[in-house]
């Protein structure tokens, strides 16, 4: 016997998943896991007996229902599946699937559509921020082809434009969760923050790297590895995480000079193996810290740091995440108001999911 669940598959960015509605789901959170574990096909490298696309990226699931807050259409709690271990983290959020939420909110009539483009409020569950996502719909349905293009991701479609306000401090209380621009850990310095996603900024030539290298090549470099996991497990402590051992936060980014016209290079650890391209939150937290003085990325980046808006273009392994941040400076101190960006994202399967009874069984 196995059980049958309603879902969709749809690509998010540059990232993959399945999008649930929750009431489809167990209540249960550990059992809610179980299912995941089993539609993903995990713990196992290949995922071979589930949907799960064998790495990070493509081991993802959003699951989604109308909010219980007056400030948002729906809800969107994240969920990131592990691929090799019997490990579901709600630790984070996703900014990639973040952008199949709009769409997969007006396909299952959570959200009506507008003629033209519809504006979906998000509340993301991992972090309580809300989001706004602007989806191209027409004659109610949405529209995936389109003429935009992001890097990370063959071909064009319609495009998903993305609105953040208020997200510093989502998982760690404040932008700076350590209160300082840099700090000395190991030895080594690192910028340490929220901007959306907790993450530590590191530079590449510290640790003998160029910051160019291919994500096979530093995840082929075990002692690289090894110290940047040391760090980040120190790292988590002193931006308010906890242990982090179990966590997929915080993201680990070397970062390098750029060299294809773009303000910064990229290379991030997520937090084990490396991402091909740069997570969406996760930019907007490295473009943040661009314009923070004093911080690692801006020595490296050398980025304007006047108050208003900055257009940032992040480079990384498949090309450049561009960032809108928008800034202010109060008695010195910058803060971040908002940022934007664009995303796509396409529904590619819909039906349902099967999993087999013993894992649960609602009748
Ligand atoms: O940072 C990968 C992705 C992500 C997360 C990761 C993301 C974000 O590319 O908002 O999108 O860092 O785990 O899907």
């Amino acid at each position: 016997m196995q059980t049958e669940i309603p879902c969709m598959l749809m690509r998010g960015g540059t990232s993959k998943g399945l999008y649930f509605l929750a009431s489809d789901l167990p209540e249960d959170i550990n059992k809610i896991h179980d299912v995941l574990l089993a539609a993903m096909g995990s713990p196992d490298e290949r995922q071979i007996d589930g949907v799960g696309g064998a790495h990070p990226l493509t081991s993802k699931v959003a699951i989604v229902s109308k909010s219980t807050s007056s400030d948002a259409d729906v809800d969107y709690l994240f969920m990131q599946v592990s691929v090799d271990k019997a490990e579901v983290s709600a630790s984070q959020n996703c900014g990639n699937l973040l952008a199949g939420v709009g769409a997969f909110a007006i396909e299952t009539g959570l959200v009506d559509a507008s003629e033209g483009s519809t504006d979906v409020r998000i509340r993301m569950l991992n972090t309580g921020s809300v989001t706004t996502s602007t989806v191209v719909t027409q004659s109610g349905k949405v529209v995936y082809e389109g003429n935009a293009r992001i890097d990370g991701v063959p071909g064009t479609a319609a495009p998903v434009n993305l609105y953040f306000q208020n997200i510093a401090g989502s998982s760690c209380g404040s932008l700076l969760p350590t209160g300082n621009p840099v700090d000395l850990i190991d030895g080594f310095r690192a910028s340490c923050i929220d901007n959306g996603m907790p993450v530590v900024i590191l530079d590449a030539n510290e640790f003998g790297k160029t910051g160019y290298e291919s994500p096979d090549e530093l995840e082929s470099d075990l002692p690289l590895k090894d110290l940047i996991e040391a760090i980040r497990l120190k790292a988590g402590a002193l931006m308010n995480l906890g242990d982090v051992s179990k966590k997929t936060v915080p993201k680990m980014c070397l970062v390098a000079s750029a060299r294809n016209g773009g303000l910064i290079s990229t290379r991030n650890f997520i937090p084990h193996r490396v991402h091909e391209a740069i997570g969406v939150l996760g930019a907007v937290s490295v473009a943040s810290a661009c314009i923070i003085a004093g911080s690692v990325a801006n020595s490296v980046s050398n980025a304007d740091l006047s108050p208003g808006k900055h257009t940032i273009d992040v480079e990384h392994p498949t090309g450049f995440f561009t960032v809108e941040i928008t800034s202010e400076s109060i008695a010195g101190e910058t803060r971040i108001i908002s940022s934007a960006l664009l995303r796509t994202a396409r529904k590619i399967m819909q039906g349902s999911v099967f999993i087999p009874s013993k894992v649960w069984n609602p009748n």
